[in-house]
C-alpha cells in the first residue's frame, strides 16, 4: 500500500455498473430553478475585521499554508492534531495514512493511525472530566413543549454513559457487536451512542421517521441482538409511537428467522402513558428501571484506530440502502477538527445543531465533534415550527447560542413566516450560522445572513456526505470572502477534483462530476459486509477517485459551487432518497405494475418526489388508489419518502433496450416540454405525448 501520493496515470476510464445521468445545470446557477447569480460578477461578503482577527483561521494565506501542509504532509499534519487526544497506545508515526486509493485496479483500502489504540467516548467525556471540566454543561436539553428542559454536565453525562454501557454489557454486548438505536432526540440517544462506543460495540442509529419495514431491514441486515428505543415521542402536537414500530419490525425479522433478544424501552411519559404500552415478557425491559441500578464506573474498551465505530444506512442511486461503516481514530480526529475550525469554536460558546442523530450530521456535529471539543450544546427534541415559527429564535435567545447549524429546507420554511417573528428575539449571541444537507439557494442564504444574523454572521455552507463523515468543502468563517450559494474551498486534507463525463480531470474553471482524489481521515472504510459494492459504488465510475454522486462547478477564485446530485438520488428536505427505493416501494402495491420516480424543484423541500405510475392491466386510475400508493411508500420507507405527486402513466418512455429515459420524465415533470431533447431512440416515441396529455390529471 502506498502512502497517499500521486494520482497520475489513470489509464482508461470507464463507467461500469454505476449509473450516472449527468443533469445539465446552467453555469452560474447555484441550483436549478432558483435565482441565478451572474458568474461574471459574484456577490461576496467578508466577515468584519474584528471577527477575522479573533478567528482561528483569519486569512486565506493562513489557510493556504495549513492546507498545503495537510496535502503535502498528511502524516505530519494529522499526526500533530491527533496528539491532542488520548491514545492508550500510539499509532505508527511512519504510517499515519496507508491507502491504495489511487490505483487503477479498483481495489480500495485505507487506514489512518493504524496500530493506535484509543476510545472516542473516553475522549468525549473522561478526558474533559479529568481536565477539570466535569462541571461544564455538555447538553442543554430542550423538549418539544415550551418549559421542558434540563441540563447534563460532562461528568453527569459520563455517569449516564457508563450506566448504559454497564447495562449493555450485562445483556452480553461486547466489542464488535451491533446495536440498533431507534430513538427520538432525548439525551438518551447520544448517551446510547457513546455507551456503545465505550464498549467498542458498533452503533447503528435508525432515524425515528423510518417505517417498521425499513427498521426491520436494518435490524436483520446488521444482526443486532439489542434494540434501544422509546415508548413514544411528541413531534409538535402529534404523539408518535416508536416502540410499536419496533414490535412490528421485529415481527418481520422474526418471520425471516432473526429475533433480537433484548429491547430496551425508554418510558417517555410526556408522549405516552406507561400502562398503554404492551411489553413482551423476557424481551422488553424499561430503560428507566434497568439503568437505575447500574454502576457509574465502566471500564473503557481500548479499540484499534481502525475498529468500526458505527454504521449508518444511506441511499444510493441503485439498489437498497447501503450500510456505510466508519472507524474510530480517523473519524475522531476529523470530526473534532472540522467542528473546531468550521464553527471557529472557542471556550464559552454555546453551539446548536438542529439535526437528528438519525442522520450523519447528528453523529459528527452533535454526538461526537462538539463533545470531543468539550463544547456546550443545545439538544432539541422538537420541530422548528412548534409552537410557532419563532421557536428556533426563542431557543437561540434562551441559551445565548453562538453557532446555529441547520438545513436550507428549515431556513426556507422559516423564511416564509416573515421577518417580524425572528426580530422578536434577541439573536446578538449568534456568531456563526451553518447550513448543511443540500445546496442553499442564494435567496435563503441572504435571508439567513441578513435577517437571522443581522448581517453580522458568516454563513458556513458545509458540503459533505454520510460517506465522508465530516465537512469536505466549506468556508472557514474568518478565512475568506463568502459567496451566497457556494461552499467555497476544501477543508484541510481534502483534494477535490472536477471530472468530465469521460473521467478526465478538469483544471481551472470547470463544471462536472465532483470527485475526491486522496484519502481523508474520516472516509468510509467499507459498506457493511459488502466491500465489493463499496468499490463499485464509489470508486469504479471514475477510476482512482472517490465519486461523490454530486456535480459541481469551480469558479475563477477556486470556489466550488455544488449543483446537486447527478445520479438517481433525490434530496428531499436534506434527506437522501434513492429513486429505486421509492419505485420498489410503489410496486409493492398489488395494482402497481411499474413506477418511475424523479425529483422536481420544490420551494421549501429543495426537491419533491414525482412518481409516474403504470397500473396493472384492467385497473382504473382513481383518487383512492393515489392515496394507497402513497401509503405503500410510507410503510416501506417512511412518511418523508412519500411522493408529492403521482402522474398516471399508461407506459413509460423507454429505449429499445428497455431503459427508462428519466431525462424525459424530469422535463415533463418540471413543465419543460420544449426541452425534451432527442426522443428518437425511444421504443415508442408516442408515449411522450400521452404523458404530456395526462399532466392535467396530476396530483
Ligand atoms: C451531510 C449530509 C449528502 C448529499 C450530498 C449533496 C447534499 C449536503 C450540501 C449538499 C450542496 C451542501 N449536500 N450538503 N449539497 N451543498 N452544503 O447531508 O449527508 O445525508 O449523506 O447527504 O447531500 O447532494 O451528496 P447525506
Amino acid at each position: 500500500l502506498a502512502a497517499s501520493s500521486g494520482f497520475l496515470n489513470k489509464g482508461s476510464l470507464t463507467f461500469p455498473s454505476v449509473k450516472i445521468n449527468v443533469r445539465r445545470v446552467r453555469v452560474g446557477s447555484a441550483r436549478q430553478g432558483h435565482k441565478v447569480i451572474a458568474a461574471s460578477a459574484p456577490e461576496t461578503w467578508m466577515a468584519p475585521d474584528d471577527f477575522k482577527s479573533a478567528a482561528l483561521v483569519s486569512s486565506r494565506e493562513q489557510y493556504q499554508e495549513m492546507y498545503d501542509r495537510s496535502i503535502n504532509d498528511p502524516g505530519g499534519f494529522w499526526g500533530d492534531i491527533a496528539e491532542e487526544f488520548f491514545w492508550e497506545t500510539k499509532w505508527d508515526p511512519e504510517n499515519v495514512v496507508k491507502s491504495n486509493f489511487n490505483m487503477d485496479d479498483g481495489k480500495v483500502e485505507a487506514t489512518w493511525f493504524a496500530g493506535g489504540k484509543t476510545n472516542i467516548a473516553y475522549n468525549c467525556l473522561d478526558r474533559h472530566v479529568e481536565n477539570g471540566k466535569g462541571d461544564d454543561i455538555a447538553f442543554y436539553w430542550e423538549g418539544n413543549a415550551i418549559g421542558e428542559d434540563s441540563t447534563l454536565t460532562f461528568s453527569q453525562l459520563k455517569d449516564e454513559v457508563c450506566k448504559t454501557a454497564n447495562y449493555l454489557k450485562s445483556v452480553g454486548v461486547k466489542k464488535g457487536d451491533r446495536v440498533i438505536i431507534y430513538m427520538p432526540m432525548l439525551n438518551e440517544l447520544p448517551i446510547a451512542m457513546l455507551a456503545c462506543a465505550r464498549l467498542g460495540a458498533i452503533h447503528s442509529v435508525v432515524f425515528g421517521g423510518f417505517s417498521a419495514e425499513a427498521l426491520a431491514q436494518r435490524i436483520s441486515g446488521s444482526l443486532s441482538d439489542v434494540v434501544l428505543t422509546c415508548s413514544a415521542v411528541m413531534r409538535g402536537t402529534k404523539s408518535i409511537g416508536l416502540k410499536d414500530i419496533v414490535d412490528k419490525a421485529i415481527a418481520i425479522t422474526s418471520a425471516e428467522g432473526f429475533t433480537p433478544s433484548t429491547v430496551v424501552v425508554y418510558d417517555n411519559t410526556r408522549a405516552m402513558a406507561k400502562e398503554d404500552l404492551p411489553m413482551v415478557e423476557g424481551r422488553d425491559v424499561w430503560w428507566n428501571e434497568v439503568m437505575s441500578s447500574m454502576s457509574t464506573d465502566c471500564e473503557v474498551e481500548w479499540v484499534d484506530a481502525e475498529d468500526p465505530l458505527f454504521m449508518l444506512y444511506t441511499s444510493g442511486s441503485t439498489g437498497m440502502p447501503k450500510g456505510v461503516v466508519h472507524t474510530t481514530g480517523g473519524y475522531m480526529v476529523y470530526a473534532a477538527t472540522t467542528f473546531k475550525y468550521v464553527f471557529d469554536y472557542k471556550d464559552g460558546d454555546v453551539y446548536w445543531c438542529t439535526a437528528d442523530c438519525g442522520w450523519i450530521t447528528g453523529h459528527s456535529y452533535l454526538a461526537y465533534g462538539p463533545l470531543l471539543n468539550g463544547a456546550s450544546q443545545v439538544v432539541f427534541e422538537g420541530v422548528p415550527t412548534y409552537p410557532d415559527a419563532g421557536r428556533c429564535w426563542a431557543i437561540v435567545d434562551k441559551y445565548k447560542v453562538s453557532q446555529f447549524y441547520t438545513a436550507p429546507t428549515a431556513i426556507r420554511a422559516l423564511q416564509r413566516s416573515g421577518d417580524a417573528i425572528v426580530k422578536q428575539y434577541d439573536r446578538s449571541s449568534l456568531r456563526i450560522l451553518g447550513s448543511v444537507g443540500e445546496p442553499i439557494n442564494p435567496e435563503a442564504w441572504r435571508w439567513y445572513h441578513e435577517v437571522v444574523g443581522d448581517g453580522r454572521c458568516p454563513i458556513v455552507d458545509t458540503w459533505w456526505q454520510t460517506e465522508t463523515a465530516g465537512h469536505m468543502i466549506t468556508p472557514l468563517p474568518g478565512g475568506w470572502a463568502l459567496k451566497p450559494g457556494s461552499a467555497s474551498l476544501p477543508f484541510f486534507g481534502v483534494e477535490p477534483a472536477i471530472v468530465d463525463e469521460k473521467g478526465n480531470e478538469l483544471e481551472g474553471e470547470a463544471e462536472g462530476l465532483l470527485c475526491i482524489k486522496s484519502p481523508w481521515p474520516s472516509m468510509m472504510r467499507t459498506l457493511y459486509q459488502d466491500h465489493a459494492r463499496y468499490e463499485t459504488a464509489y470508486f469504479s465510475a471514475v477510476k482512482g477517485y472517490y465519486f461523490s454522486g454530486d456535480g459541481a462547478r469551480r469558479d475563477a477564485d477556486g470556489y466550488y459551487w455544488i449543483t446537486g446530485r447527478v445520479d438517481d438520488v433525490i434530496n428531499v428536505s436534506g434527506h437522501r432518497i434513492g429513486t429505486a427505493e421509492v419505485e420498489s416501494a410503489l410496486v409493492t402495491h398489488p395494482k402497481c405494475a411499474e413506477a418511475a420516480v424523479v425529483g422536481v424543484d420544490h420551494p421549501v423541500k429543495g426537491q419533491g418526489i414525482y412518481a409516474y405510475v403504470t397500473l396493472m392491466e384492467g385497473v382504473d386510475y382513481d383518487e383512492d388508489l393515489r392515496k394507497e400508493l402513497k401509503v405503500s411508500v410510507r410503510s416501506v420507507i417512511g412518511a418523508f419518502a412519500a411522493p408529492d405527486t403521482i402522474h398516471w402513466a399508461p407506459g413509460l418512455p423507454k429505449t429499445r433496450s428497455g431503459k427508462i429515459m428519466r431525462r424525459i420524465l424530469r422535463k415533463i415533470a418540471s413543465n419543460e416540454i420544449d426541452q425534451l431533447g432527442d426522443t428518437s431512440t425511444l421504443a415508442e416515441p408516442a408515449i411522450v405525448d400521452t404523458l404530456i396529455d395526462l399532466k392535467g390529471n396530476v396530483k
